[in-house]
């Protein structure tokens, strides 16, 4: 049994002073019935609790760190770039540094724009949806999450799931009214909005891979026909790829795929562990932004020296070893195969997986909901006291670092099959 007693004590003391003692829901641990663990410090594929508990962590802080914790060339640029000052506001090269490795990498993107949020990123994405085209509604699927944008947070996943309260209070049904919703993986139900108000639909934004009501993979055919309806009635397609970008490949959905938006988000990984995001496309679409165009989106600390800086370095290691994803996604496979053989239906894509405790096969928002959360928090304790930390929620995924070695994968398989 792991001493938690520090955790405890800290918890109480942030109840306090911090609404459920966190700074976002999910951390909470409220799903799981447990008190949350305290994080001291991460080194490699490593999480150390402040009761000095060590875990093979497959939280990763929610899919930033592909290159695991406290990566030395990360440390290294973050430490040479604090030196010279933290932010100005101004334009720095750095910036156009970061810009150019996504755009070389993301096929979709001509023009990018720096934002410090996931969430701000897809807000500031549908806003240019909306500019671009004139139209005000927008289609979003049951069980994605896009970041806690009022107009998003109408059946969302993530932390609403967990919390079972996927439309959040405080939005106004006037918000709500032009967010239509449409269940993933079926085309008919995104065809039906678009032949009542096909006309006054700006865009459709979707997680390529769902990954916030657990891993869902898009079925055969299913990204194609988002391309061809939107095509169809002239609206835009916004891939939300702040978990998927440079996760399931370098070039992301879009490259795995081979299905171009003409939007992209992008968050987590493209930051490398600091506050850091971004939304670029097809360069007529990015040219209304201002100060060049009409839709008005700005930020203090956008692109500020410090991000960019861990961003450049963590996107440059991913440029230079291409291997790390073979290795990520032969991990992965081998975790989903040890839940497969313990009977767990289980979704994966590369080092992306989720293991559900329902006998469905989990294709959307409906069968995602039958699982057992009770089963869940068991599993979950179970993990923790084995020394393996993975999301404190049936409605998260795991993620596979390549820093993970074998001997990680081994341990953890061994735990799997005491389960
Ligand atoms: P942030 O604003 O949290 O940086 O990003 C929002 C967001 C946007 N789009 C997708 C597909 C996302 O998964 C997220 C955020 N992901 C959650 C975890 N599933 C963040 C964890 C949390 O909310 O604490």
């Amino acid at each position: 049994m792991n001493k938690t007693e520090k955790s405890v004590e800290l918890f109480k003391e942030a109840k306090a002073l911090i609404p459920g003692g966190v700074n976002s829901p999910v951390r909470a641990f409220r799903a799981v019935g447990q008190n949350p663990i305290f994080i001291k410090k991460g080194i490699g594929a490593y999480i150390y609790d402040v009761d000095d508990n060590q875990y093979i962590d497959y939280v990763c802080s929610w899919g930033p760190l592909i290159l695991g914790h406290a990566n030395p060339r990360v440390i290294e640029a973050v430490k040479k770039v604090c030196e010279d000052g933290l932010t100005f506001g101004a334009p720095t090269e750095r910036e156009s540094q970061l810009a150019k490795l996504i755009i070389d990498a993301v096929p979709a993107i001509e023009k990018v724009r720096l934002v410090s949020s996931g969430t701000e990123a897809v807000m500031s994405a549908i806003r240019v949806s909306r500019g671009f085209t004139g139209r005000d509604k927008i289609v979003k699927f049951r069980g994605n999450y896009h970041g806690h944008s009022d107009g998003l947070l109408v059946k969302a996943g993530s932390g609403l799931l967990t919390e079972s309260i996927p439309d959040s209070a405080g939005v106004p049904a006037g918000y709500a009214e032009n967010t239509l919703l449409a269940d993933y993986n079926s085309l008919s139900s995104v065809e039906a909005l678009f032949e009542t108000c096909g006309e006054e639909i700006a865009a459709i934004v979707v997680e390529p891979v769902a990954a916030n009501m657990g891993v869902v993979p898009p079925e055969e055919g299913f990204l194609e026909g988002l391309r061809e309806i939107t095509k169809k009635y002239d609206a835009l397609l916004i891939f939300d790829e702040v978990i998927t970008g440079f996760r399931i490949a370098y070039g992301g959905a879009g490259e795995y795929y081979g299905v171009e938006p003409d939007l992209v988000t992008l968050g987590k990984i493209v930051g490398g562990g600091m506050p850091l995001a971004a939304y670029g496309g097809r360069r007529d679409i990015m040219e209304v932004v201002a100060p060049l165009g009409a839709v008005y989106q700005a930020g203090t600390l956008s692109g500020n020296p410090v991000a960019t800086a861990a961003g450049i370095e963590t996107l440059m290691i991913l440029r230079e070893h291409p291997e790390y994803y073979k290795k990520i996604d032969a991990n992965g496979e081998r975790l989903a195969k040890a839940y497969e053989d313990k009977g767990y239906s289980v979704n994966r894509v590369g080092s992306l997986l989720s293991c559900f405790f329902t006998n469905k096969r989990v294709t959307d928002f409906a069968s995602a909901q039958t699982s057992d959360t009770k089963a869940f928090a068991e599993y979950f304790k179970k993990m923790t006291e084995q020394g393996i930390y993975v999301a404190p929620s049936q409605f998260e995924a795991m993620f596979v670092s390549a820093v993970h070695s074998d001997e990680d994968i081994d341990r953890t398989i061994d735990v799997i099959r005491t389960l």
